[in-house]
């Protein structure tokens, strides 16, 4: 199986976890993101949208989205509870980190460290949207260690992809006790390899 993925993108580090806490052998090709990569013809030819991450299996076919792909890779594993409800509050989390964390916390990490825009000059709409994101998960996170039951999921690991850099644009952590103790769990789970 091929990857192909930016390691400077949450999105693409999610898989990256996944296969590496699963020990899933893969190759990955690295896609510049910033310089358009992932928009030349051979990309597009492979996946439309023109984005990474995206699989590509060694029958040819190819998966992208990452939190799809997440659900294909862990399918079976214990990143993905058994239970059907727990599953779906999984999912819960995982469409609401697309919805309403990444777009606002990876949006204006890229705006800061990538474009160059001054934490000061950041959309005030941007800014209060991440820092909502960032509530609902203290609050769950001082009810629960995890976001889904008892251990780390695909949840998890998709909202630690990106409030790991939260303070990369200026969302501050200082205030938020129980995101910094996941954090600091989820890394030594994730960062690994
Ligand atoms: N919803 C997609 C988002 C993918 C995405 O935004 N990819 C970015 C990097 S994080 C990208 O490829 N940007 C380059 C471009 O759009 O040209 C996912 O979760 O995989």
């Amino acid at each position: 199986m091929k990857i192909y993925g930016d390691l400077i993108s949450g999105n693409c580090l999610k898989v990256k976890y996944v296969v590496d806490f699963l020990a899933i052998d893969y190759e990955w090709v690295p896609v510049d993101v910033v310089g358009g990569g992932s928009r030349t013809p051979e990309m597009l030819a492979l996946n439309p949208v023109g984005q990474v991450p995206f699989i590509e299996l060694a029958d040819g076919r190819v998966l992208s989205q990452s939190n799809a792909i997440m659900r294909y890779l862990a399918a079976g594993s214990n990143l993905i509870p058994e239970d059907f409800f727990d599953q779906a509050k999984m999912d819960q989390w995982l469409f609401w980190e697309q919805y309403s964390h990444e777009t606002a916390i990876a949006v204006a990490r890229y705006r800061v460290v990538y474009l160059g825009q001054a934490v000061a000059d950041l959309d005030a709409v941007l800014v209060e949207k991440g820092n909502a994101a960032l509530d609902v998960m203290e609050r769950r996170l001082s009810e629960n260690d995890w976001f889904v039951g008892d251990g780390i999921t695909l949840a998890d690991i998709a909202l630690y992809a990106y409030t790991q850099f939260a303070e990369q644009p200026g969302f501050s952590m200082s205030d938020r006790p129980n995101i910094s103790r996941w954090l600091a769990e989820a890394k030594t789970l994730l960062d690994v390899a």
